[in-house]
């Protein structure tokens, strides 16, 4: 019988470990999109309005697709088990691979943007799109989020090298949607049994404790005794 109230405990245990180590998946979309055009000659053009998004090189020429996430609604010191984007790529391009650069965010899309240091978070090998589709890739580094969560705010950079040019769905497009960002990350709840859970505990305790000590006819017999 002893064994079968270690049993009950073990297997309480067991279950709020389980909650105490769930995954959780989140989706967002961007709090602000926009590119970063410099040739290093013209003055540079910093667009956050615009209906695309692009990433373009040619040469000296760079334009990097920027995306600003908010991450607040993950907990700062959560793991992250992956993460992956999706985003709307209209027809044109040429082969091509696109580079998703991360690091913690600002808050603005600004020329700092351009060629900030960061984290290759995946690269993305792009054929020619001949029909507008949506993409997604899944992140091969997830360490430039985990760097971002005590701050809040994320940036993600789309760079291409060579001559190339990709143009994705922006925020202010009216029919197709904007990029979003998924992360799994592990929620950290807390090991800390509920009022409820300790009730429910100690009444099996309690009720195992008694079945096997208290015998049928052993309140009699003790208060026969007694008398
Ligand atoms: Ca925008
Ligand atoms: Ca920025």
């Amino acid at each position: 019988m002893l064994s079968h109230i270690f049993r009950t405990v073990a297997a309480t245990k067991i279950f709020l470990m389980h909650m105490s180590t769930s995954a959780t998946t989140i989706t967002l979309t961007p709090s602000a999109d926009g590119d970063v055009f410099n040739n290093g000659i013209t003055p540079p053009v910093i667009d956050t309005t615009d209906t695309v998004v692009s990433t373009y090189s040619s040469g000296i020429a760079q334009r990097d697709a920027i995306f600003e996430f908010d991450l607040s609604s993950i907990p700062d010191t959560a793991p992250i088990l992956g993460a992956s984007i999706s985003f709307f790529l209209f027809a044109g391009g040429l082969d091509s691979t696109m580079h998703a650069i991360d690091y913690p965010g600002d808050g603005v899309i600004d020329l700092s943007d351009h060629n900030h240091a960061g984290t290759t978070a995946a690269s993305l090998t792009v054929p020619r799109v001949t029909s507008s589709q949506t993409f997604s890739f899944n992140y091969t580094d997830v360490s430039g989020i985990a760097g971002a969560l005590a701050g809040d705010l994320y940036t993600l950079r789309f760079d291409v090298y060579g001559t190339s040019t990709f143009r994705l769905a922006s925020l202010e497009h009216t029919t197709y949607d904007p990029l979003t960002l998924t992360i799994e990350y592990r929620s950290q709840q807390q090991a800390v049994p509920t009022p409820t859970t300790l009730s429910l505990l100690l009444a099996g305790v309690i009720g195992a404790w008694s079945r096997h000590w208290i015998q049928p006819g052993w309140g009699r017999g003790q208060r026969q005794g007694i008398s």
